[in-house]
């Protein structure tokens, strides 16, 4: 019976007919999936975003991307299903105060549309990098038990070919949950420091938290920035 049902996910994950789109309940705050059918709707995902979304099960990429589209959306009762497949997300940017002609916000972009691929995706993530110009990678640092695991992860994008001129926002995520300590440990972890001195691509840390909306400013500064 359990193998019927890993080789059941399996063959969905595989064949990525299932789009979840997380939308949220505000009443009951939990963010339920709708499933739509459709494999074309996938390939235009695919083709239309050039920020990714990635992570682990449950590191908090859905919350993170809802709290960003909306910050009311999600509260510490909210609770989210697993993305299977991909989820996409319409971002705009918070209004600046206009500061007349010499504003130099006004040439930035308004609004950035960005993909979740979900954790279970991780062997196919590779399926998503055409095109890639920035890429969020989200870790729980609630859950220290994790880390290697995302640390893999993490090595596997950085060597990506593909992904060598991309910008990478690390987001230490469920920051309301963590002791200070437990984010110095996560990036020991890492091995941040040793890290950036080795890779080519230019990787800003952000500590946040979608619940107390802690480091959303600085995630939505760094998505607007070319
Ligand atoms: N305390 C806290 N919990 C969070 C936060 N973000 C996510 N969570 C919890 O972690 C669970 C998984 O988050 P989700 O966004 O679905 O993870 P994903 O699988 O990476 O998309 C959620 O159901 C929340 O209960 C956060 O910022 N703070
Ligand atoms: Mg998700």
């Amino acid at each position: 019976m359990m193998s019927c049902i890993s080789n059941t996910i399996q063959f969905h994950e595989f064949l990525n007919l299932v789009l979840v789109v997380p939308i949220c309940n505000k009443s009951a705050k939990v963010l339920w999936p709708t499933c739509c059918h459709s494999f074309s709707i996938c390939l235009i995902n695919k083709s239309m975003s050039s920020c990714i979304c990635l992570g682990p099960k449950r590191a908090g990429k859905t919350h993170l991307l809802m709290a960003l589209q909306d910050p009311d959306s999600i509260d510490s009762t909210s609770y989210s299903m697993p993305t299977i497949g991909t989820g996409i997300y319409r971002i705009n940017f918070p209004v600046q105060s206009p500061s007349g002609d010499s504003n130099p916000n006004k040439h930035l972009p308004k609004s950035i549309q960005i993909l979740e691929i979900g954790g279970s995706m991780a062997p196919l993530w590779r399926q998503y990098f055409e095109d890639v110009k920035k890429l969020i990678y989200v870790v729980d640092t609630s859950n220290l038990c994790q880390i290697s695991a995302a640390g893999v992860l993490f090595y596997s994008i950085l060597t990506e070919p593909r992904l060598q001129k991309v910008k990478i926002l690390l987001v230490l995520s469920k920051m309301d949950y963590s002791y200070r300590q437990m984010r110095n440990e996560a990036l020991l972890m890492l091995q941040m420091s040793k890290l950036q001195k080795q890779i080519r691509q230019q990787v800003t840390i952000v500590e946040a938290s979608a619940v107390t909306k802690v480091g959303l400013d600085e995630i939505y500064q760094w998505l607007q920035r070319p």
